[in-house]
């Protein structure tokens, strides 16, 4: 038993000397990044990227596919229901690589359009590795609070909505701006995260959760008409709004990793909810 407590603390202390590690070298990184307003704020928005008849066919689209479970859709493409792989944001469901059902987000995803955005703004290459839609149900209990995607190094997302965000009842994204610069804060939110997950003896460690320092009050949620294009480094502390009470939100999300730290892996977010059902 006890060995079993000390290999598990031996485990995680290994690991967060490697993370802590890899935040550093984010640092440096984001002081090499030229200065404009996407390597300060950590996000930017960008009007009109989609017109309205793109959002209606996106939705559409989207609509066609929905079913109550995860399901292979073709070759790469799967619909992934979040309830069946975690608690939080249970009622999401999401599209993966569905670039590869719809000939205008092929072309989307190999035109190096999305890439290009980032790499004028950070100065480094980027692989779009992925394009998804999102469609968030309404949900006032189970939101995931503020959280960084990963620890390190960032991962980058590009967010389109597909229809109105006006409200808050609508879901919007939500962000602490800078804080993808805060390396400080986000060690201290990783350690926290080590050990309740070693105190509580849980077996699924909250990665990337921010818990301590952030509120709502130091937010900026983000209002747009569909087709508004937001650009984000995933390791602002960030979350979709709480109180979704009032639309349904369908967004397109793309995937983007800095081409330096890309292992050329197959994107497979969630594939195992289809390994599941299957
Ligand atoms: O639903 C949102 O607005 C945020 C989703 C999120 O956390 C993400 O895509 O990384
Ligand atoms: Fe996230």
């Amino acid at each position: 038993m006890i060995r079993k407590v000390i290999k598990n603390i031996k485990y995680h202390i290994t690991n967060v000397r490697w993370e802590i590690a890899g935040l550093l070298r984010d640092c440096k990184n984001h002081l090499q990044q030229p200065v404009n307003e996407f390597s300060l704020q950590g996000y930017e928005i960008i009007q009109n990227f989609l017109d309205q008849d793109e959002c209606d066919r996106l939705i559409e689209l989207a609509n066609h596919y929905l079913r109550d479970q995860s399901y292979l859709i073709y070759g790469n493409c799967y619909l992934v229901c979040r309830n069946a792989v975690q608690e939080v944001d249970s009622k999401v469901q999401q599209l993966m690589n569905v670039q590869e059902v719809d000939t205008q987000l092929s072309q989307l995803f190999h035109s190096h359009k999305i890439e290009e955005l980032f790499e004028q703004r950070i100065g480094q290459k980027l692989r779009l590795k992925t394009i998804s839609i999102q469609v968030d149900n309404l949900d006032t209990e189970s939101k995931r609070g503020f959280h960084n995607d990963n620890i390190t190094p960032p991962g980058f997302k590009a967010f389109i909505y597909l229809n109105d965000v006006a409200d808050y009842g609508d879901g919007p994204y939500t962000i602490i701006p800078g804080s993808h610069r805060h390396t400080f804060r986000k060690i201290i939110n990783h350690l926290y995260n080590r050990l309740i997950t070693v105190l509580s003896r849980r077996k699924n460690y909250p990665v990337g959760d921010m818990r301590l320092f952030y509120s709502d009050k130091q937010s900026v949620s983000i209002f747009g008409k569909a087709g508004t294009l937001i650009l984000s480094n995933q390791q602002l502390a960030h979350k979709g709004w709480q109180k979704h009470d009032q639309n349904k939100r369908y967004v397109l999300v793309c995937y983007l990793k800095l081409e330096k730290f890309d292992n050329g892996e197959l994107f497979n977010l969630g594939q195992k909810a289809i390994l599941q059902t299957a």
